[in-house]
């Protein structure tokens, strides 16, 4: 299974970030991630064996247990790569939780699997942000949009991701509260 743990985002975020999104339809190359399926990874695991799911499950809500609901605040959009060809056109998301989030899973996924299960998501370093839309073909960059969105974040999930030639399909297998 291809797993990876994520916040997904309430209805009225998903939709300014549907209207920031119409600005990359109008150019052909940019495939946007449909609303209902925007989310920020917080670690992405790749292929698991699907007896892993009872470990992540567990490594999940202990971690919920230690870390409190916090504020998420989005400001504006950015590339991946910055330099050169971008791949990906982003929202920039700010919030105390997410690195102790990011952090606690490697920590706990390292301890469970080794740090191979840890190979799957790169090792760049972990910049919480949420996907808009991946360039499949030559555009232009997006212009920037800027945001004053927040939003409580109070869960987190594991996330099955099916890859089918349409577009991913994700699935929430188990939800994680945060009740630091
Ligand atoms: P992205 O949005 O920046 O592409 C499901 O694929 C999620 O896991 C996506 O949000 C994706 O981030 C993230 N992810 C991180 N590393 C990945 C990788 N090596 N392959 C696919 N997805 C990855």
């Amino acid at each position: 299974m291809r797993l990876f743990y994520a916040v997904f985002l309430p209805e009225e975020v998903r939709r300014a970030l549907a209207e920031a999104q119409e600005k990359a339809s109008r150019y052909k190359g940019w495939k946007e991630v449909p609303p209902h399926q925007l989310h920020l990874t917080l670690l992405f695991l790749g292929e698991r064996p699907e007896g892993d799911l009872e470990d992540l499950f567990a490594l999940g809500h202990r971690l919920g247990r230690q870390v409190s609901p916090f504020t998420a605040f989005l400001r504006g959009t950015g590339y991946f790569p910055n330099e050169g060809t971008p791949r990906v056109w982003f929202a920039k998301a700010e919030g105390e939780g997410f690195g102790p989030l990011a952090e606690g899973l490697r920590a706990g996924v390292r301890e469970l699997f080794g740090e191979e299960a840890l190979r799957a998501g790169g090792d760049k370093a972990f910049k919480p942000h949420i996907t808009l839309a991946r360039r499949k073909a030559p555009a232009p960059r997006v212009p920037p949009v800027v945001f004053g969105l927040s939003w409580p974040v109070r869960e987190f999930a594991l996330v099955r991701s099916e890859l089918r030639p349409r577009g991913p399909i994700y699935t929430i297998l188990e939800k994680f509260p945060l009740r630091g």
